[in-house]
């Protein structure tokens, strides 16, 4: 098996499992806990930051996970189910969308930050969480109308763009309420429904999970 993936459960990993799982590759998925697993000698050979995900296929390495969509697209998507290619009329879309699924993550990794990874609630900020909340719910207020003609992030359909905004959605969910973004809230339902989704997710009694609350965005300042 050429293909193995280091993924940590319900970190921006689940991108690419759920990508693999969408193309039906064959990887060995290697699951670390979020934590001094990352820190290893061994691990930080591969990934120098020590961060999910990363990806190994042979001799190649590669550690975001955008690039990881578009390189398990080009390569292992032939039928271009998936990518648009140059040349394809949405070709410009799908980049812009591929990345755009960063702008929103950073917003929640700093919510990860504010609300989980700093421990101690007095060492925690409220402006912070305000400030990344605000800077999240407007990041999906563009996909909202972006939502209001379509099902997927392109006119044409599912494609792999949606794995990597449909994480972001999954995990931004925890921080800020999706209800007040309706078309937002139907898409990621819809995501949700993809076997290759559900695939990804940890099973219900895995350990070692970032994310142990459902809502976040409940708890008080
Ligand atoms: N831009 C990178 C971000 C990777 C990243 O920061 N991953 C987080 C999990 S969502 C991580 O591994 N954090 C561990 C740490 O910072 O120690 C990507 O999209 O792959």
């Amino acid at each position: 098996m050429a293909l193995r993936l280091y993924h940590c459960h319900e970190a921006r990993s689940m991108r690419s499992l759920w990508l693999i799982n969408e193309l039906q590759l064959d990887a060995e998925i290697i699951t670390l806990s979020f934590g001094e697993a990352l820190r290893s000698e061994s691990y930080l050979n591969r990934h120098p930051l020590g961060r999910v995900p990363c990806l190994e296929d042979g001799e190649i390495t590669l550690f975001e996970s955008g690039a990881i969509c578009e390189y398990l697209c080009e390569t292992y998507d032939k039928a271009a189910r998936l990518i648009r290619l140059p040349g394809d009329p949405e070709r410009a879309e799908w980049l812009q969308w591929l990345h755009y699924a960063e702008t929103i993550c950073v917003h929640v990794a700093s919510l990860t930050q504010q609300q989980i990874v700093i421990f101690d609630p007095a060492l925690r900020s409220a402006t912070v969480r305000k400030l990344e909340t605000r800077r999240l719910e407007k990041a999906i207020e563009v996909l909202e109308a972006i939502l209001q003609d379509r099902e997927y992030m392109l006119k044409s359909g599912f494609s792999a763009v949606d794995t990597g905004i449909g994480y972001s959605l999954h995990a931004g969910g925890l921080f800020t309420d999706l209800s007040a973004f309706p078309a937002v809230q139907a898409y990621y339902h819809r995501l949700a429904e993809r076997p290759a989704f559900q695939a990804s997710l940890p099973a219900p009694d895995a350990e070692n999970r970032i994310y142990t609350q459902a809502n976040y965005w409940l708890e008080p300042a």
